[in-house]
């Protein structure tokens, strides 16, 4: 979606505004680049991803291509070993409505430092796992601490639809996917839906 405002893009608030301006978010959204998604089952999805050493333009760059990524799957997160890196950060955006400002976030080495006794049902999907959608309960408020691509400290709690979101990264820098919290049966009908979607992509 090179070269166009995708919806729910941080420059998606810039419809209305002015020609210049918004050229000037297209010619900066216009570097990023979009990074292929991995689809299951790869071994690279089950592995737990290393710390992010340091704060470093490289991994500016790649959480810019991973909020990219994400807006233009679309998708409401993302998290690096999805795209083949394996390392801890994910990407999130849960506004979906087009009249609300959109918030993409970036969260580097996060953890989670508190999770409500309150849970919530919420039907996930999985851009890793493309059409397959399956219930799953977790905590329903949670708070995280990550880095920033500022290199500081950030603690946050996230709750409701942001909170099933930030723990569906996590679990995927530990390399656990939404199909791991439902019964061995949906598990293993799903994962063979995807080897013959991979099949059929590879005849293609
Ligand atoms: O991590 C991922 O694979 C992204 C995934 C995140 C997620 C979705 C639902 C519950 C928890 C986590 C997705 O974004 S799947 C696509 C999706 O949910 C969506 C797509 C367009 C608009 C709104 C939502
Ligand atoms: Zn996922």
């Amino acid at each position: 979606m090179r070269g166009s405002l995708p919806s729910g893009a941080p420059g998606a608030t810039l419809k209305r505004a002015h020609p210049v301006a918004k050229r000037i978010w297209i010619a900066y959204f216009s570097l990023m680049t979009l990074r292929s998604i991995l689809i299951h089952p790869d071994p690279r999805l089950k592995k737990v991803c290393e710390p992010v050493s340091a704060v470093t333009p490289e991994i500016g760059a790649l959480a810019e291509d991973m909020l990219q990524t994400m807006y233009d799957a679309p998708g409401i997160g993302l998290a690096a070993p999805q795209v083949g890196v394996l390392q801890r950060l994910f990407v999130m955006d849960c506004v979906k409505d087009d009249d609300v400002a959109a918030r993409p976030m970036v969260l580097i080495n996060p953890e989670i430092t508190w999770t409500s006794e309150e849970t919530n049902t919420y039907e996930e999907g999985c851009l890793s796992i493309p059409d397959q959608y399956a219930e799953v309960t977790r905590p329903k408020t949670v708070r995280m601490a990550w880095l920033g691509l500022d290199g500081k400290s950030h603690e946050d709690e996230f709750d409701a639809l942001w909170a099933t979101c930030a723990q569906h990264e996590l679990d995927h820098l530990n390399g656990t996917l939404f199909i791991d919290h439902l019964g061995r049966m949906k598990r293993q009908m799903i994962t063979r839906r995807m080897e013959k979607l991979k099949r059929e992509r590879a005849r293609a």
